[in-house]
C-alpha cells in the first residue's frame, strides 16, 4: 500500500523530541517534507524544506503553512509550564494554524493532542473517545482547546482532523505507569500514516498507544483511522518492575492516568 498520498507535508515541532524521530520516517508520507519549528535545527536535507516560525507568529505560520496539503502538528509547549507561553504557542499558536490551513487550503491535520486532555481519569478506569475531558493542568486544558478548535474548523470548513492523545512517547518506558501509555515511535509513525491516508477522517479523536497489555485507552470510536499497533511495552515490564518501587497506591501520582501532571499546581 502507497503511503505517499500528499506531495508537500509539514512537520512543525521538527526540533523536538518526537519531530526528530519522525523526521525520516514522514519522508515516505510525501514528495517534500516541510520541517519547522521556531529554534534552529540546522539545514535541508535533499527532500526537505525548512521553515523557522514561531507559532505565536500569525504571519511566519501563514508563509509557513503556505503551499502544504497536510500537517503533523506537534509544535508547542509539551509539558505543564506557566500559562503565558501555553497561551502563546498552544492556544493562540494553534488557532493561527488552523488559520492559514483555512486560507491556504490545507485539507488534512494531525494534531499532537495529549493523554492530559483526561490525566483526571483513574487508573483503574478504561475511556473511549466519547468520556469528556477531565485535564490535569493548564497544559492538558490547552490541549483540549486544540481540540475543540479544530472540531469547529472541521464542522465549519470541512478541515478533517486527527486529535492523537499521544500517551508516552519515548524510546522505551521510563516507569510503571508509561507500561499503559507507551506509544513507540515506529508505531507513532504508524498511527500518523494511517491517520493521513484513511479515505475519511473526519474529526477524530485517537488514543496514542502501542499494543500494550495493560492501558487505559479503548480506540474502539477509531476503527475507520485503521491504525494497527506492532509494538508493546511488555517486552519492558520486568526490567522496569526490577528498577522502579513499588507504587504507593495513596499517591495521586498512581491513582490517575495523568500520573505526576495531576499534583502539579497552578503556575506563576
Ligand atoms: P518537545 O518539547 O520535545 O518538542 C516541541 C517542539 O515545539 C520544540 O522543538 C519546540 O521548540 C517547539 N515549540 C515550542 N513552542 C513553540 C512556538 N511558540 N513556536 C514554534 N515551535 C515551538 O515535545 P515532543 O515530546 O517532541 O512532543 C511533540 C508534541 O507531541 C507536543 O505537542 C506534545 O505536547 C505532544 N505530546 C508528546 C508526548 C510524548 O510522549 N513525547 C505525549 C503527549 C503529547
Ligand atoms: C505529555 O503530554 C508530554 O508531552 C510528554 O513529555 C510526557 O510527559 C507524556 O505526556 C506522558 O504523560 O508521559
Amino acid at each position: 500500500m502507497t503511503i505517499k498520498v500528499h506531495e508537500k507535508l509539514l512537520l512543525t515541532g521538527a526540533a523536538g523530541g518526537l519531530g526528530q524521530a519522525l523526521r525520516e520516517r514522514l519522508k515516505a508520507n510525501c514528495d517534500v517534507l516541510r520541517l519547522s519549528d521556531r529554534v534552529d535545527f540546522g539545514a535541508a536535507q535533499p527532500g526537505e524544506e525548512v521553515v523557522l516560525a514561531d507559532l505565536a507568529d500569525a504571519a511566519a505560520v501563514d508563509a509557513m503553512v503556505a503551499g502544504t496539503q497536510a500537517i503533523v502538528h506537534l509544535g508547542g509547549v509539551s509539558v505543564e509550564a506557566p500559562f503565558a507561553p501555553i497561551l502563546q504557542a498552544n492556544i493562540l499558536g494553534v488557532y493561527n494554524l488552523y488559520e492559514a490551513a483555512r486560507k491556504h487550503g490545507a485539507r488534512r491535520i494531525v494534531f499532537a493532542s495529549s493523554n492530559h486532555v483526561t490525566g483526571f481519569y483513574r487508573q483503574s478506569e478504561t475511556i473511549n473517545a466519547s468520556h469528556p475531558p477531565r485535564p490535569d493542568g493548564l497544559y492538558g486544558l490547552s490541549k483540549a482547546f486544540g481540540e475543540d478548535l479544530s472540531r469547529f474548523y472541521f464542522d465549519r470548513y470541512g478541515i478533517e482532523t486527527a486529535c492523537v492523545r499521544i500517551g508516552s512517547s519515548f524510546p522505551e518506558p521510563r516507569d510503571r505507569r508509561m507500561l499503559a501509555s507507551w506509544l513507540s515511535f515506529d508505531d507513532l509513525h504508524r498511527l500518523i500514516t494511517a491517520c493521513l491516508t484513511t479515505p475519511v477522517l473526519g474529526h477524530s479523536i485517537v488514543f496514542g498507544m502501542s499494543n500494550n497489555a495493560v492501558t487505559w485507552y479503548d480506540n474502539s470510536q477509531a476503527r475507520h483511522i485503521g491504525y494497527v499497533p506492532q509494538d508493546s511495552s511488555d517486552v519492558f515490564r520486568e526490567a522496569v518492575y526490577a528498577r522502579t518501587p513499588a507504587p504507593d497506591l495513596s499517591d495521586p501520582a498512581v491513582q490517575f492516568q495523568g500520573g505526576a501532571f495531576v499534583r502539579m499546581g497552578p503556575m506563576e
